[in-house]
């Protein structure tokens, strides 16, 4: 009895082990935390120079706690649907319903009928990379505060935009959805909404912009971030965590989705490519572009953050105690346009970073213009917001913008000295740093003169001439004038470094590169070679048609029949013959 016990006590003793240590390693398993799962970036050298390595530990705040919002109970499922019954879809629609008869992109610059027509609750495809439905992310993400600002947006896109966010976030994320409404003409646009759950409704008494808009919001927020999204938005499959997740990691991180086509003639949901980021020209004019060739063998894996020199502006995360530390916004700019180009270099430069998530989509109607009135006009209030940003923090640099833009020179801006003030006390880069470490891909031109001044033939002057309620201005040859005012400004023209010739926001250029091809007005666009001129001796040669500009007499030879063109060069003929005269 005692060998045979002697003889199993060796396997019991054996299998015994191997249960434990299998228990042991199954626990392990199941308590490891979530963010040692997360497929982290591939260390390039980019991504080693930022931040922290991913956890689910948040950084330490700039912040006490104590100034931290606490997170407020959401209701439960239940309570959900009662809300949900509660809202009389139909009549909120119905209510301010596209009529037959009338055109259907008058009032919002996109098909009002067809975005009536797609249910508020419609199904979009999974854009994301098939990879990043493999990533697991934080459980302990702080809910968020999400702020929509809109001024006469349409309701079925306002709606569209509350009810996609309803049905694809965990509402355990969603703190608030604050509604700012910028004093549309209709407060119901806004105040009915106020029956789904989670939304809130806040009106402005008068027209206050974006900016002033987004800051209201952000003031009332009780989330630990705020997360900012356009009126005409529809979210995507798990359009949330993601960007949490970066935020939670470590707080100074800005993060933005990527943002797909919601096409503004079908209202089709369109995939938009991930490779891409922001960037900008010296007239502070944003673009998409494509990664370098190095950048994207640098990526091994599609699900990585994209570090981008600025953000489009309109849709992104951000820590709210770091929002506030960082002076929230300029609340001197006005309407829409250039806060992005502030807040970016803001971000960047005092010590925060921006990225793009691809595991993050948001669809976005994307528009050709403004289906509202800037009351200083739309140009006016461009050049005043990124003058003031290039002032603020464009150092000696800010040369470069006004040789680009170089009627922003005698544009009044306001008074910047809060946010001088603001620059010096956060201790932040300065734009050289910027330049070379985050958009070293902007190329610095050899030469910022301007030269300003009139075009001369003989006695009469280039100019441009407004038509009653058309779009851009006509070209005409005119008496010179010398005196301040519209007629004299109407004669003033600007060689820029970019061989534009430019007045305001507009640029001479051409409709075709024929001989007889008339030259008109046309918004300035970088690169574009329509609009590139060059003086050679007293001519003005079209760079790429090399024709030269001319003036053609139609009919009675009065200045009402002069047409400007561009024709083969002469240099006998005195309709060629041009002389700058600066002012
Ligand atoms: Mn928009």
């Amino acid at each position: 009895m005692r060998r045979l016990t002697r003889r199993l006590a060796l396997p019991i003793f054996g299998v015994f082990w191997i249960t434990v240590l299998l228990f042991w390693v199954t626990q392990r398993k199941l308590e490891a935390p979530p963010g040692t799962e997360v497929q982290t970036p591939k260390p390039s050298v980019q991504w080693e120079l930022q931040g922290p390595s991913p956890t689910c530990q948040p950084a330490a705040s700039a912040v006490p706690g104590w100034l931290r919002a606490s997170p407020r109970k959401t209701p439960s499922d239940g309570d959900w649907d009662d809300l949900w019954d509660q809202f009389d879809e139909r009549r909120y629609l119905n209510a301010k319903k596209w009529r037959v008869g009338d055109d259907p992109y008058k009032l919002h610059a996109f098909n009002q009928r067809e975005s009536e027509r797609i249910p508020s609750n419609r199904v979009v495809p999974d854009t994301r990379h098939n990879r990043c439905a493999l990533l697991v992310y934080c459980k302990d993400l702080p809910p968020t505060s999400i702020i929509i600002t809109f001024h006469n947006e349409a309701r079925s896109t306002l709606l569209r935009t509350v009810r996609s966010i309803l049905n694809r976030t965990p509402m355990h994320l969603i703190q608030e959805i604050i509604l700012v409404d910028d004093f549309s003409s209709d407060p119901d646009d806004c105040n009915q909404l106020i029956k789904l759950p989670k939304v809130k409704c806040l009106r402005n008494n008068e027209r206050q912009g974006l900016v002033r808009s987004r800051i209201r919001g952000a003031d009332i927020a009780q989330g630990a971030t705020l997360t900012f999204l356009d009126s005409h938005c529809e979210v995507n499959k798990d359009w949330l965590q993601p960007l949490l997740h970066r935020v939670k990691e470590d707080y100074t991180r800005v993060v933005c989705p990527v943002i797909d086509i919601i096409n503004l003639d079908t209202f089709n949901y369109i995939e938009s490519a991930s490779e891409l980021r922001g960037g900008f020209d010296w007239s502070l004019h944003f673009h998409w572009e494509q990664l370098s060739p190095e950048q994207k063998a640098r990526r091994l894996d599609p699900t990585e953050p994209i570090r981008t020199p600025v953000i489009a502006g309109g849709l992104f995360v951000i820590d709210k105690a770091w929002f506030d530390y960082l002076g929230k916004y300029d609340t001197d700019m006005d309407i829409w346009g250039g806060e992005n180009f502030e807040i970016s270099f803001r971000v960047w430069m005092c010590r925060g970073s921006l990225e793009i998530i691809p595991c993050s989509r948001v669809g976005h109607v994307f528009r050709k213009k403004h289906p509202y009135a800037f009351p200083n006009g739309n140009t006016n209030t461009y050049i005043k917001n990124t003058k003031r940003t290039a002032e603020v923090w464009m150092d000696d640099y800010k040369q470069y913008y006004y040789a680009a833009r170089p009627f922003a020179l005698e544009r009044p801006f306001g008074n910047i000295r809060s946010r001088v003030m603001l620059r010096a006390n956060l201790q932040c880069q300065d734009f050289k740093w910027y330049l070379e470490n985050v958009y070293p891909e902007l190329r610095i031109p050899k030469d910022s003169s301007i030269l300003k001044g009139s075009i001369r033939q003989r006695h009469k002057c280039l100019a441009s001439q407004k038509q009653n309620n058309q779009g851009s201005p006509n070209l005409k040859l005119r008496p010179c004038v010398k005196f301040k005012g519209e007629e004299s400004k109407a004669q003033v023209w600007a060689f820029t470094y970019t061989q534009q010739i430019i007045q305001e926001e507009l640029c001479l250029s051409v409709v075709t590169l024929f001989p007889g091809a008339p030259v008109i007005l046309a918004v300035c666009k970088n690169g574009d070679e329509k609009q590139q001129w060059t003086k050679s001796g007293s001519h003005i040669e079209h760079m790429a048609s090399h024709l030269c500009l001319d003036t053609d007499m139609f009919g009675d030879s009065t200045e009402a029949g002069t047409e400007v063109v561009i024709n083969p060069c002469e240099s006998s003929l005195m309709s060629q013959h041009w002389d700058i005269v600066s002012s």
